[in-house]
């Protein structure tokens, strides 16, 4: 396994025109003809064609009908004595496949009985021989042949031009794919599946066929994904002009799927998880996962499928834009200012805990990468989520309108291309050529090439003489792998300044005629930069980095009283709940810095309780916001705030502080239960979805006062509640609550639970994944989990299990995972071995639960570290997790 690098690219010598593939669908032995039109691309010298291949076996290859001669190279097959000259000339192919045998499901597979396919990145090349990268766009032709009882329904991308009934009980169906597209985006689906459909007509008149299919008995929970997909395509053709160019579009739900969902041109296939929900089987949250999902894949259409990636260094350019698309289509459907600032809060937070770390550890890497082994490895936080911070601060440098403008010029230029980042931010900038952006075009694209997380210093003064408030603001970015030093980014800052009673002062830098509004943003692209505030009347507190207008870590050094003030007054509602934050963190720093690890007063401040209590008692706050603020940071975010993690101290402290704010709140938290409780018939809108967040984040600090003083009245009405909820939510949140407070009632909810749903993989996986991360109590977690993947209802081969049981021990139990003995390593490294076996991209994943094991606390950092090298010493581990293990060692 090589690395591969960005600087090596050169365009492929050949070019693929058409595609004519016939299956013959069979689940032990697939038989695929591929008929291809190929040219020379006169553009690069001349040489022989090599094909991308992989677990195939090849029956016959035939150039323009005759026989020819071939060799075999490292899994390519190489073609030397093709026609010279530019004409075209046509290659068949045949091949077998066996997809029964493909648990790695990438390429194609069955999945209870019915055949899926994936094919990003590299999954068509286990399909067939093909030049199996995403800058060789052709057009699809596809015949599909199968048992006509096994597998009534025969799908691929396009539109169905022909079906019809064969000898021996076989069946077929030809499709067309009208537009040129990349392999990855190639898909085929057979099997036994039913459909809800909706016809719709777009703004032009165009009418279109819209498609859910899943297995029979799911029809019913189909609803909402139809309700998202419709959504998504208003919203794209209301928002950014981009209609469906599709008569058909089709979303296939499968429960073997390795990530969340793949947008293959007309043909979407999900995993089960993001496509089924009924209130009475799934959350608030599956809800929103779903719209947020369906609209990334419906987004991709464009943003990916329209325009690709020249290569997938480029990843981010469909990925980093399209998360930018569904969180701003999720955040236009929640509608109110104050949902928006939630879902706002939510996606920051995955940032900070899950990106901040990566960015920050072995496996950092540029948003585009130089260089890759596994590119399934890269399908990370980096890519998607700072890969949208990156597109979000473009769309704040040249605004609402200027950035649709942006994606104009974008579709104008490169529709039907496979392009490069820079590609993207050149036409955002060209059609805004008066922006921030323009002018620091060659600067801000650092984004892109410069890994880590950047730290941003404010220190104010101000001069009471002169009322002139003086913000300094200073950058730095810590070394990451390979990149010992960075150069400034382009970063803008949001920010407001509050008046000691927290009014919102106006906004006049020195040299301006007038005060202007009480918001802007500036630009810090320099290392260090001063502004100057005139007419400021007080000594003001800044609120900066408002709305989170820049992915980096800020570092302000803000009394507890100035903290107080913007919790309470702050009318950008991110910075009222990052106050909150702050002054949480810093009661857990403050107690981590302690030598006595028993602290001896209470570990929040009363200041904080009294304002904590505030919010939570708040006449207009919008519940989901009063949420979010009661809630402790997680121990990730607390660890990344230290040089030597202990994790078992941070969790003890973590759960103390929730405690505290159980116990001090009580009252309060019975009034929010009160208050909250009932949501009426259910619907998955933000604010009823708040209401219930809200009911059962009380619930569970009921539960967790309740059981620290052997009070039975709140565990037993939280069982109650388990038991006639009306909805997913309800049920679930109070089921959590008796398990999280380890009351004795828990067992037989668990069991109650698991007996109404049995036979319902996702509410399943759900009653699996709360109990594996449990808090742990004397080490019983890890038995707790041996024991759960004993059940006969385990199993490690189907991803959604594995992730339920394994992953939520491993990534989300770190008081369990974390254990003083090294247990819990041992046990990562042997489920990332049995995982590798069967699947190396779901093995790679497990793989990345130790990226932080060097900032590890002894007796921690050398188990972790043992047990990263038992993983790396394994011989015939897949590239996919050599890569990480590699990395995580280097
Ligand atoms: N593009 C796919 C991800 C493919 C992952 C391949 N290992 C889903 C998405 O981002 O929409
Ligand atoms: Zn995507």
């Amino acid at each position: 396994a090589t690395a591969i690098h960005r600087q090596d690219y050169a365009p492929p010598a050949y070019w693929i025109d058409t595609v004519e593939l016939t299956f013959d669908l069979d689940p032990a032995k697939t038989r695929v003809l591929n008929k291809m039109r190929l040219r020379r691309n006169p553009q690069v010298p001349a040489q022989a064609l090599r094909l991308d291949g992989e677990e195939l076996n090849l029956a016959r290859v035939l150039v323009n009908g005759a026989g020819t001669s071939f060799k075999m190279d490292g899994g390519q097959l190489v073609l030397e004595n093709l026609p010279e000259g530019d004409e075209p000339f046509e290659l068949e192919i045949f091949t077998t496949c066996a997809p029964d045998k493909n648990t790695q499901l990438s390429g194609l597979y069955v999945s209870e009985g019915t055949f899926f396919t994936q094919c990003e990145a590299q999954g068509f090349r286990r399909i067939t021989y093909f030049l199996d990268r995403p800058d060789v766009m052709a057009t699809y032709s596809v015949l599909l042949r199968a048992d006509k009882a096994a597998y009534p329904v025969l799908l691929s991308n396009g539109n169905l031009v022909e079906s019809g009934e064969l000898e021996d009980g076989r069946h077929f169906a030809r499709w067309h794919d009208p537009h040129r597209k990349p392999s990855y985006l190639f898909a085929l689906v057979a099997g036994k599946l039913v459909a809800r459909e909706q016809k719709i007509k777009s703004r032009s008149g165009a009418e279109h066929l819209l498609q859910v299919w899943v297995r029979a008995g799911d029809l019913h929970k189909t609803e909402h994904a139809m309700n998202s997909l419709m959504a998504s395509i208003a919203w794209d053709e209301a928002r950014f002009g981009l209609p469906l160019d599709l008569e058909r579009f089709m979303i296939v739900a499968t429960s073997d799927f390795n990530m969340g969902a793949m947008e293959n041109k007309g043909l979407n296939i999900f995993n089960t998880k993001y496509v089924l929900a009924s209130p009475a089987t799934a959350t608030d949250t599956d809800f929103a996962h779903i719209e947020s999902v369906v609209g990334h894949e419906y987004f991709h259409n464009w943003t990916g499928n329209r325009v690709t990636c020249r290569d997938w260094f480029q990843l981010s350019l469909k990925e980093g834009l399209t998360v930018f698309r569904d969180q701003e289509f999720s955040m236009d459907m929640a509608g109110s200012p104050s949902a928006r600032a939630v879902k706002r809060i939510e996606d920051v937070r995955v940032l900070r805990t899950v990106q901040f770390p990566e960015d920050a550890g072995p496996q950092a890497h540029p948003v585009r990468p130089d260089s890759y082994v596994e590119i399934n490895n890269f399908y990370t936080v980096t890519i998607y989520e700072k890969g949208a911070e990156v597109v979000r601060m473009q769309h704040n440098l040249v605004g609402r309108e200027g950035f649709a403008r942006g994606m104009k010029l974008y579709f104008e230029r490169h529709d039907g291309q496979a392009v490069t980042c820079d590609d993207f931010a050149q036409a955002m900038a060209d059609a805004n050529p008066d922006s921030e952006l323009a002018r620091r075009l060659d600067q801000f694209k650092r984004w892109y090439s410069q890994a880590g997380t950047p730290r941003v210093r404010a220190e104010g003064s101000y001069d009471a003489q002169s009322q002139i408030y003086t913000l300094t603001l200073s950058q730095s970015c810590a070394p990451t792998p390979g990149q010992p030093d960075k150069q400034p980014f382009v970063i803008p800052v949001a920010l407001g300044l509050l008046a000691p009673d927290g009014r919102a002062l106006p906004l006049q830098l020195e040299g301006e005629p007038e005060a202007g509004a009480t918001e802007r943003t500036v630009v810090l692209a320099e290392a260090r930069q001063s502004l100057r505030f005139v007419n400021v009347p007080e000594p003001p507190v800044p609120s900066l980095l408002r709305g989170f207008s820049a992915p980096v870590l800020l570092e302000c050094d803000y009394s507890d009283e100035d903290l107080l003030l913007m919790l309470a007054h702050d009318g950008d509602a991110f910075n009222r709940w990052e106050a909150g934050q702050r002054l949480m963190l810093r009661a857990a720093l403050r107690q981590l810095g302690a030598d006595d690890s028993k602290p001896a007063g209470p570990l929040l401040p009363p200041a904080l309780v009294e304002a904590l209590r505030a919010v939570l008692n708040h006449p207009q706050l919008d519940p989901a916001f009063k949420d979010l603020v009661l809630t402790v940071p997680s121990e990730t975010y607390i660890a990344e705030q230290l040089d030597e993690v202990d994790p078992q101290r941070i969790h003890a402290l973590r759960e103390a502080m929730r405690l505290e704010l159980a116990t001090a709140l009580r009252g309060d938290w019975a009034a929010a239960w009160e208050a909250h409780r009932d949501t009426g018939a259910y619907r998955p809108d933000p604010l009823s979805a708040g209401r219930r967040a809200l009911a059962g984040t009380a619930l569970a600090m009921l539960c967790l006062a309740a059981c620290q003083e052997g009070d039975p009245v709140w565990p037993g009405k939280a069982y109650q509640r388990f038991k006639d909820a009306g909805n997913m939510t309800d049920r679930f949140n109070a089921l959590s609550a008796l398990v999280v407070c380890g009351h004795e009632l828990a067992q037989p909810a668990l069991e109650r639970f698991h007996a109404l749903f049995r036979g319902d993989a996702l509410v399943i996986d759900k009653w699996f994944a709360l109990q594996a991360s449990a808090p742990d109590r004397g080490g019983r977690a890890l038995p707790a989990v041996r024991q759960l993947m004993q059940h006969p209802d385990f199993q490690l081969r189907n991803p959604n299990r594995a992730r339920s049981v394994v992953f939520s021990y491993c990534n989300a139990n770190p008081g369990g995972f974390h254990r003083a003995d090294g247990a819990g390593y041992a046990f990562w490294a042997e489920q990332v071995l049995a995982l590798d076996a069967l699947n190396p991209q779901v093995a790679a994943r497990l793989a990345r639960s130790l990226d932080r094991w060097a900032r590890l606390a002894e007796p921690y950092r050398a188990a972790a570290r043992a047990a990263i090298e038992r993983v790396a010493g394994h011989d015939g581990l897949s590239n996919d997790v050599r890569e990480v293990v590699t990395r995580a060692l280097g």
